[in-house]
């Protein structure tokens, strides 16, 4: 990608340990610091029950749209690099269980990875409440190239089908 062309990125941040609210303000705050990234858009915050390994408290969860100008591995790096800044520690976690901040690569404009620790759409995407409501809220129109459907269409799908319940909180106001 030449250095001025910006492509359009969607991804998720959750957190469920430490002052929540602060560290995901945070998240963006330093996302929007990065010289190769803005921050276009960010969706309102809700507070989700945990889905995964018990015992783990609720999450916030959020969305913002972004604007990178750089590829979307090295988006993926300044994420990892500021989820490590945020306390997290890899090495010590259990998958799906609790973590300061997860910051997850959702949609890179249409494209289709599948590398070692990228894959483009995000495998759960579309099954996760906590992901698709505050997408579906900046994005209604953000086409997913896989499922070929809009995310106002999959969240209309999840939620015809029983799969998708309302969000359990509005966090923001
Ligand atoms: N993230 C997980 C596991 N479970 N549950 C909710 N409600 N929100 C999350 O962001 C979340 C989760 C692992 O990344
Ligand atoms: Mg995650
Ligand atoms: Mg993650």
């Amino acid at each position: 990608m030449s250095h001025q062309e910006r492509g359009t990125a969607y991804i998720a941040l959750g957190s469920n340990l430490g002052d929540r609210r602060e560290t995901i303000e945070s998240a963006l705050r330093a996302l929007a610091g990065t010289e190769r990234v803005e921050v276009a858009r960010v969706s309102t915050i809700i507070e989700t029950a945990p889905e995964g390994p018990a015992p783990q408290g609720w999450y916030l969860n959020a969305a913002a749209e972004l604007r990178p100008t750089c590829s979307p591995r090295e988006l993926l790096d300044v994420m990892l690099e500021i989820e490590r800044r945020h306390g997290r520690d890899r090495a010590r976690e259990v998958r799906f269980g609790p973590r300061t901040l997860d910051l997850d690569l959702l949609l890179y404009d249409q494209r289709i990875v599948n590398e070692p620790g990228l894959t483009l759409p995000h495998p759960r995407l579309h099954e996760r409440v906590f992901v698709l409501e505050p997408l579906a809220e900046i994005a209604p129109r953000a086409f997913h190239p896989v499922l070929r459907m809009t995310m106002a269409d999959i969240v209309e799908a999840a939620r015809a089908s029983g799969r998708l319940m309302s969000a359990d909180r509005n966090f923001s106001a």
